[in-house]
């Protein structure tokens, strides 16, 4: 048997797509993004849209990733044409620049990440300590099952103490003195993960370590060996992971763990008869007050004429707010001017990361009062309150008030409010997953999943995640190959942007089931939700959460392998992200990889000016973890790609379990 290769994995592709003519910037295959974007054209409004098209064509240097500015005497752009170029000032190869500025963007990545969890990890301590009084701890079975995860005795103790302990063991994994790794990666993943970690010297002791270490690491006259640069690089993306799997943990502590919900999704679920807010960014701690807030405002925003309060998400804090709360979508990453677009959105409340600076002079072409929390985001010339948890409450109320106070100052005349929008089924936390498939097989339920793999139901799993990328139209990517997939009966997950795509889509609904899926998915979900007792119908796509919870899907292909009783580079689960951009997204896909998985990319990161790390990526990476990076922009070409990596992954398990079978024997692991 040859060694995996996927379709021309490792052939760096051409680059015309990437270096545009757009003689069209309306580029969305969402109607109720174009009815704004066309509103925007009528009334010379600029968004991203049209700034995008402005920077084309984009530099070549840049794109491929062989412009270094790591120190003062760059730029320094590699070329091949002359001897003198082949090199920087300093002698750095093209493979020593690649790889340098792509291990710091996945430090940048996990440092978002990160900051993120270490933000809900000291809410929880302060919690446990009595020092704010908005917040509690919700669900505290999660508690105790987070803790008994990384070892912290539970018997005899309070919540608040367990608690402390979680949060003080999570901070730990920042930054404590001593080498060894960090406990939320290495007690949430497979035996031969940790072992393969250990073994390849990976495995970060915190995560503000990993991100110095890398950011040392990559410094001028510092690493110049582009293995040990990704190694490095991938080391940082493991600290991602951990930052990213504490900030769900415990934000499913605070907030509750999501279980399935009905809501809507796209810009149609702004109502123009009342105060609507806009909670877009990130973090729950922000967007759970102002849910409470605007339910003790409701009479206020009565008493202005309204009907009442519409909070509505953006981005990840509304994936947060919808699986949680079923608190509906207005759109992902490349809607959020489009939704000010509409003239009845009175307030944007925003916390930290992918926010558009943008948004704040487009505010300004509407009444919408733009609002800024973190004093690690802000925009000039917005409304700026500094969010605190200890009174968390009233700062959300005063932000609310501000949106009741816009509501009165609307512009009838720029009022376009949208038809479309989409029924979603979401909530699918990796408990609520476990529940799911418990209605089949309560003792086992995961084996149902893969079961229905081995047998042939399903032909695997995979995660779609990322963001927008105005390089794609918007979401036509998520949207096509999610659509291929259905049809060949992949089960599939999303999170993040992606989800965001498919949620404005109706791909979140039954309705999609029966126009999408192929006879085997069909019959599986069907299956499926006959024993289900929710009360509503099952989607074609499962929400799994925001960015962050991409671990909630990483959970389900770690108990996918125990119950296989093989390690994840033999599961048939896939990633992809069709519309990358944030630093964020090539920091998990990175991790991703380390894992074991094959991960579809759809905009090349800035790596293609060094076939070796090139190489590194999408081929050594899987002789040495098991994952490898596909990157195909195309998104048929793409579909296929997944499809075979998922099928070489089904097939291979299949021969080995028929020969343990036949021969009476353990499974064979060492394929
Ligand atoms: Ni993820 Fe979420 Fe969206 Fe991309 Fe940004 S909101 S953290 S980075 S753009 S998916
Ligand atoms: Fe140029 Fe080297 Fe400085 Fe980079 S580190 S800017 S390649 S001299």
């Amino acid at each position: 048997m040859p060694r995996f290769r996927g379709i021309k994995v490792g052939e760096i592709r051409d680059q015309a797509t990437q270096r545009q003519k757009i003689v069209d910037p309306k580029r969305t295959v969402d109607p109720a993004c174009m009815e704004a974007l066309c509103v925007a054209q009528e009334t010379g409004t600029l968004t991203a849209f049209d700034r995008f098209a402005a920077q084309q064509p984009q530099c070549g240097f840049g794109l491929t990733g062989i412009c270094c500015r790591i120190c003062v005497q760059g730029p320094c752009r590699i070329t091949a044409k002359s001897d003198a170029n082949k090199k920087g000032v300093c002698g750095a190869s093209d493979y020593t620049i690649v790889g340098r500025n792509v291990a710091r963007m996945i430090a940048g990545g996990a440092a978002c990440h990160s900051e993120h969890g270490h933000h809900i990890a000291k809410t929880l301590l302060h919690i446990a300590e009595g020092k704010v009084k908005d917040y509690t701890i919700t669900d505290t079975a999660k508690l105790r099952a987070v803790a008994e995860t990384v070892g912290i005795d539970t018997t005899g103790r309070s919540d608040n103490e367990i608690a402390k302990s979680v949060a003080l063991a999570a901070l730990e994994d920042y930054h404590k003195v001593g080498d060894t790794p960090c406990t939320w990666l290495m007690s949430t993943i497979t035996p031969g993960r940790r072992a393969k970690f250990t073994h390849c010297d990976i495995a970060p002791s915190t995560i503000d370590r990993a991100i110095v270490q890398i950011m040392t690491q990559t410094a001028m006259g510092m690493d110049a060996d582009p293995v040990n640069i990704i190694f490095g690089a991938l080391r940082t993306a493991l600290a991602d992971y951990t930052g990213m799997h504490i900030a769900t943990d415990l934000s499913d502590i605070v907030f509750g763990t999501p279980r399935p919900v009905v809501t809507e999704a796209n810009l149609g679920v702004l109502d123009p008869e009342y105060v609507n807010i806009a909670t877009h960014g990130h973090n729950p701690t922000l967007s759970e007050m102002v849910v409470q807030a605007a339910r003790a405002l409701e009479p206020e925003a009565k008493r202005a004429q309204a009907k009442g309060i519409k909070v509505v998400g953006i981005c990840c804090t509304g994936n947060e707010l919808l699986m949680r709360k079923g608190v509906a979508l207005a759109g992902n990453q490349a809607t959020q001017e489009l939704a000010i677009m509409t003239g009845v959105l009175d307030a944007m409340i925003v916390d930290i990361q992918c926010i558009m600076p943008g948004l704040k002079p487009l505010s300004e072409c509407f009444h919408t009062r733009f609002i800024t929390t973190s004093e690690q985001a802000k925009i000039p010339a917005s409304y700026h309150f500094d969010f605190r948890e200890e009174n968390a409450l009233e700062i959300a109320k005063d932000m609310v008030r501000l949106a009741i106070e816009g509501y009165k100052s609307r512009d009838q005349s720029k009022i376009k409010v949208s038809k479309h929008k989409s029924r979603v089924v979401a909530g699918w936390s990796f408990e609520a997953m476990k529940d799911l498939f418990a209605g089949l097989n309560p003792d086992r339920p995961v084996k149902v999943l893969t079961d229905a793999i081995v047998e042939g139901k399903i032909r695997g799993v995979c995660l779609f995640a990322g963001c927008n990328n105005l390089r794609i139209p918007q979401d036509e990517s998520h949207l096509t190959i999610a659509k291929t997939l259905a049809a060949n009966d992949v089960f599939m997950l999303a999170t993040g942007c992606a989800a965001g795509a498919f949620a404005k889509a109706g791909l979140m609904s039954s309705a999609a089931v029966d126009a999408y899926a192929g006879e085997g998915l069909k019959s599986f979900l069907k299956d499926l939700e006959a024993k289900a007792d929710l009360g509503h119908e099952l989607p074609l796509i499962f929400h799994m959460g925001s960015c962050v919870d991409n671990v909630r899907a990483f959970d389900l292909c770690v108990a996918m392998a125990l119950e296989l009783g093989v390690d994840i580079p033999k599961v048939p689960f896939a990633a992809s992200a069709p519309e990358d951009m944030h630093e964020k997204a090539v920091s998990i896909g990175s991790w991703c990889v380390a894992m074991g998985l094959p991960v579809h990319v759809g905009v090349v990161p800035p790596i293609e000016g060094s076939e070796l790390i090139y190489g590194l990526v999408t081929q050594i990476a899987h002789d040495v973890y098991g994952g490898h990076f596909m990157f195909e922009q195309d998104p048929k070409r793409a579909a296929e790609l997944i499809i075979e990596a998922l099928d070489y992954r089904t097939w291979k398990l299949g021969v080995h379990r028929y020969a343990s079978k036949k021969y009476e024997t353990t499974l064979a692991v060492n394929w």
